[in-house]
């Protein structure tokens, strides 16, 4: 899946985009669980971690966010609980295995609305190694004004102390906060546009400033993004209360830190191991 020169620019950039990430024949199908899930139909009975939009229940012009899906429905865990996709980002990351923490299902219609730059690793205390590296994986074709994923070149190597934080959905201005980052370290901003065919995607670093404008495109704009920890992180306690921590931390097991796998699977590990059952 990555070639030596796509992990070198991963080093250098903080992400990097790749043409196929998953097969041509599930995009349709995918779809059409997209469809299901913002709909409120939940294939196993299990409802997702975060429902944040719903049809009928939200306004249409925000994009549409669900996380952990796979909770949810069979062929979104089938596509983010992939050992290859688990090992690529465990291979760029630097880990013995990668774990999935939460799927994201984002679908921004023609016209709807941006989401604003951020940083992952700003909001994951919860855990430790506070780390995420991600793989965004767009089931539409995307281009730059059709609200595609924008990422701060090289953000990933900025200071993290006193980073500005911004509302995620719909801020007035969605590059507000990296803007502000860049001029506090004095770095210039140079945003890449994710324009990739269907099917392909990018991995992005937990520190790389990233967001997405408006939908200003007459296309849609699906994309499933798989965010994992290493396999060897653990529950920490003193972080609960922060960022996404009062969501996830209800899965922390009375007596011990450990992460159970039942809600955060391991997806691949190099001594072969993977969560059985997934
Ligand atoms: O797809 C987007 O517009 C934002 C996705 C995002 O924040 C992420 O993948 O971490």
């Amino acid at each position: 899946m990555l070639a030596v020169e796509d992990v070198e620019s991963f080093l250098a950039d903080g992400f990097v985009t790749v043409d196929s990430l998953i097969v041509p024949k599930l995009i349709e199908p995918l779809k059409e669980r997209f469809e299901r899930l913002f709909r409120g139909e939940f294939e196993t009975g299990t409802a997702p971690d975060e429902v944040n939009w719903l049809e009928e229940r939200d306004d249409p012009t925000l994009t549409r966010q669900i996380c952990n899906g796979w909770k949810a429905d069979r062929l979104i865990a089938s596509t983010v609980l992939n050992a290859h996709l688990g090992e690529a980002v465990a291979t760029l990351a630097g880990w013995p295995g990668a774990r999935i923490v939460q799927d994201n299902v984002l679908w921004k219609p023609p016209g709807a609305r941006s989401l604003g730059f951020h940083r992952d690793n700003a909001y994951l205390t919860w855990y430790a190694p506070t780390e995420m590296f991600s793989c965004w994986i767009a089931l539409d074709g995307t281009v730059a004004d059709g609200g595609t994923l924008e990422i701060a070149r090289g953000s990933h190597q900025w200071p993290t102390e006193a980073d500005p934080f911004g509302e995620f959905h719909a801020p007035d201005d969605y590059r507000a906060t990296v803007t502000a980052a860049a001029e506090a370290v004095g770095a210039a901003l140079d945003i890449a546009a994710v324009e990739v065919p269907a099917g392909g995607g990018s991995f992005h670093h937990g520190w790389a400033w990233h967001g997405s404008g408006p939908n200003r495109s007459d296309r849609h704009r699906r994309s499933l993004v798989l965010h994992c920890a290493s396999s060897e992180a653990r529950f920490n306690r003193d972080g609960f209360g922060q960022g996404n921590g009062p969501v996830y931390s209800r899965y922390a097991r009375l007596t011990d830190d450990e992460m159970d796998e039942n809600h955060f699977p391991i997806l691949w590990r190099n001594d072969g191991y993977r969560t059985p059952g997934i």
